[in-house]
């Protein structure tokens, strides 16, 4: 069994001076307003790089003029321990300029902020050796803190937050798919991973395409029930990756040369009739994921050319 931990927490204010700007016209500012933590990830393991991003929740969908303000972040201790300093990132949204002599954040021209409009990301890589020997996860939290304000229509609004919770686990313990791209895919919405051992199965989510691969990661190592399981990366119109069976406690991690684009119609080949059937569509039948084997959201020249790195890679062989 995993152990686990939360390590205490204690209050950073980044911010501290009291600022307000010349007051902008504006109905009736809210008499407070909160701010919530969304994590890019759940779980996250050593080495990787993970985001906190801070929202302005607000009553009206029109979303909340904001014109500057202070943000105290709370975290857990952990943070110099999980996290190289020299890697974090601080993003703040366009036109937001912090001034670190007086800790404040002005918002110039001020502007509306919707709850789907980050004000502040704050990205988070962890050490490669954050975790103690022996130690198996440990838990994390960013929040704002106390004394937080955002001042709207010059006037102060207090602010009440929610925090965003993240475990980091050993890289050992990881369970991840790298696929080597046969062919130009420009997206992964036509791709699933996933693990099973037939009874229960979990998603590993995707991150960006780049340099001609793509790497998915079980997202919450830590809920997974015990069991055999198998990793399975698929795609309408590709040729199924399926592992052997492992232990999900005790990682996975999968370098896939086999993800073939091309077989339209599922048949576990790539042949003539597949390449048929994808020259219909792309004369003008209806969009159907199985023939955009690129995952560009169109049917073109560019799928002719996935299915013929998938076909070539693929081989010749399979038809003898
Ligand atoms: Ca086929
Ligand atoms: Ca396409």
């Amino acid at each position: 069994m995993k152990s686990f931990f939360k390590r205490s927490a204690v209050i950073a204010a980044l911010c501290v001076t009291a600022f307000s700007l010349t007051s902008a016209v504006h109905a009736d500012p809210p008499a407070s307003a909160e701010v919530h933590v969304a994590v890019s990830r759940q779980t996250v393991t050593e080495g990787e790089t993970v985001t906190f991003s801070f929202y302005i929740n607000s009553e009206s969908e029109d979303g909340l003029e904001i014109e500057s303000g202070r943000l105290a972040l709370a975290y857990s201790d952990a943070l110099d321990t999980l996290f190289s300093p020299d890697d974090t990132e601080i993003t703040w949204a366009d036109g937001v300029t912090f001034d670190s002599e007086t800790e404040l954040f002005t918002v110039s021209p001020a502007r509306v902020f919707t709850p789907s409009d980050a004000l502040l990301v704050y990205g988070l890589t962890v050490k490669d050796d954050a975790l103690a020997d022996g130690e198996t996860s440990a838990v994390f939290t960013l929040s704002v803190g106390g004394g937080s304000y955002l001042v709207s229509g010059g006037e102060e609004i207090p602010v009440t937050a929610s925090g965003a919770e993240l475990t980091v686990l050993p890289a050992e313990k990881t369970v991840s798919a790298t696929v080597n791209l046969i062919g130009n895919l420009l997206s992964t919405d036509n791709l699933t991973a996933k693990i099973t051992d037939g009874e229960h199965e979990y998603p590993l989510v995707f991150g960006e395409i780049a340099e001609g691969k793509v790497t998915a990661v079980l997202d919450d190592l830590t809920q997974i029930e015990a069991g055999s399981y198998k990793l399975t990366v698929s795609g309408d119109g590709y040729i199924a990756y399926e592992s052997g069976a492992f232990d999900p406690a005790d990682g996975f991690r999968a370098v896939i040369d086999t993800l073939y684009p091309g077989d339209l119609n599922a048949d576990g080949r790539i042949d003539f009739l597949d390449f048929h059937a994808l020259c219909v569509y792309i004369n003008g039948g209806e969009y159907a994921k199985t023939a955009d084997l690129n995952g560009d959201g169109g049917m073109t020249q560019d799928d002719a050319d996935c299915f013929t790195a998938g076909y070539l890679a693929k081989g010749a062989a399979q038809n003898e």
